[in-house]
């Protein structure tokens, strides 16, 4: 069932940062302080009682604002900037697969200027493109078992990423739809996770599987040990198993190593697709499959199905209306403003900028994607014009 949570149980991790297993960047003094901190937080709000904190078991850690799909055996939790975090439950409990929840999306391209690359930040490694971080723009949950994630960059492109599960399966499909306000050339997606097979960062054994467009992990600690695989349904260009950190510092600097084994380490795993060109009015659709299963995967067990391309066309002109709504009511709250003789240039100057964001996007409905992140960002920025006309009004 799908949960719009604002806090999320990460017990395990937690236990990494409390166990004397050293790792120089996990443990990074500084994470450890931010965790503190806000355990120490979440005991004077009363969310963590002091007794989950004292004795063997590690606290539970919360984190704000992000969506659930708990299915069983796959529980998905997408944090509002879209990473993940995968648990899978082998027999009873669920296990923790992903370190926090560092499964990560980057997208480089040429435009007729330069090379850029944008992608996520995971906690336990660099910010995955030279030009820094995706702009988030939204998350949504159409229904209770899908969770969509909008990003944008500066130079107008638009990355929506769709996670889909079914409900008894052993693996959930993910899709990347990339569109742009002006023509692009040499992209390359880049999706890996810091492997956590068995609920520990150790021990993961990696592979890559070329009949199956497969890289997967292992823990051989445990002779009974699941498989967690990322499969290409569109097949990819590059791949790399190897230890987290090297495979964060390849996607960061542009290229997986498309090594193919790697023995038991603190593991880390990406796959890599590429597209020459892309304009605008084009969508460049990647799809691919997370799988979480005691067997190898075999053919018939990998699923070759492809999410079903939501419209976004409806969705963009969905969030123009709203948008319209909510500058009629800035409108009449600027005219009472006025009334008033307040000084309304500060919200004026927010009104301003939602207008030219739903100009800008109703130019672009021939590329939806982009209309509708225009359309949202307009949405968000007139919700601010709101708040500020009521606050200057009492
Ligand atoms: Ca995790
Ligand atoms: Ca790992
Ligand atoms: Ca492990």
């Amino acid at each position: 069932m799908f949960k719009c949570i604002s806090l999320i149980i990460k017990p395990s991790n937690m236990n990494y940062w409390l166990s004397p297993v050293v790792h120089p960047m996990k443990e990074a003094n500084d994470m450890k302080k931010k965790w503190i901190s806000l355990v120490v937080g979440l005991l004077i709000l009363g969310i963590v009682s002091p007794g989950a904190i004292s004795g063997d078991k590690p606290p539970n850690i919360l984190i704000l604002g992000a969506a659930s799909i708990t299915g069983d055996p796959i529980q998905i939790n997408v944090a509002t900037n879209g990473m993940i975090d995968i648990l899978y439950k082998k027999t009873t409990s669920y296990i923790d697969s992903v370190f926090n929840s560092d499964t990560c999306t980057a997208l480089r391209y040429s435009t007729a200027q330069a090379v850029a690359q944008y992608g996520h930040k995971p906690d336990a490694g660099p910010v995955l493109g030279v030009n820094g971080q995706f702009t988030y723009v939204s998350q949504t949950n159409p229904n209770s078992w899908t969770v969509i994630n909008n990003w944008s960059t500066p130079d107008g492109v638009a990355i929506v990423q769709t996670i889909t599960y079914t409900n008894g399966l052993k693996y959930f499909n993910i899709q990347w739809q990339v569109s742009t306000a002006t023509s692009i050339n040499n992209l390359k997606l880049f999706h890996g996770s810091d492997t956590f097979v068995e609920g520990d960062d150790a021990n993961d054994e990696l592979r890559w599987d070329p009949p199956h467009n497969l890289v997967y992990a292992k823990d051989v600690t445990h002779a009974d040990s699941y498989i967690m695989g990322l499969y290409g349904v569109t097949p990819p260009t590059e791949h790399q198993v190897d230890t987290y950190g090297n495979m964060w510092a390849s996607i960061a600097s542009g290229a997986l190593n498309n090594q193919d084994y790697r023995s038991a380490v603190d593991g880390g795993m990406a796959l890599a697709w590429t597209r020459s060109s892309l304009s605008p009015g084009q969508t460049w659709v990647v799809d691919a499959v997370w799988i979480m299963d005691p067997a190898f995967p075999t053919s018939s067990k990998i699923p070759s199905k492809k999410i079903q391309l939501p419209s976004m066309l409806p969705l963009a002109r969905n969030n123009l209306i709203k948008a319209d709504i909510l500058t009629d009511q800035a409108n009449d709250l600027l005219s009472q403003a006025k009334e008033k003789n307040l000084d309304t240039a500060t919200c004026e100057k927010l009104l301003n900028e939602a207008n030219e964001l739903i100009e800008k996007s109703k130019k672009h409905l021939a590329n939806p994607i982009y209309a509708n992140n225009l359309a949202l960002q307009a949405i968000a920025k007139l919700k601010d014009t709101i708040e500020c006309l009521k606050a200057l009004i009492g």
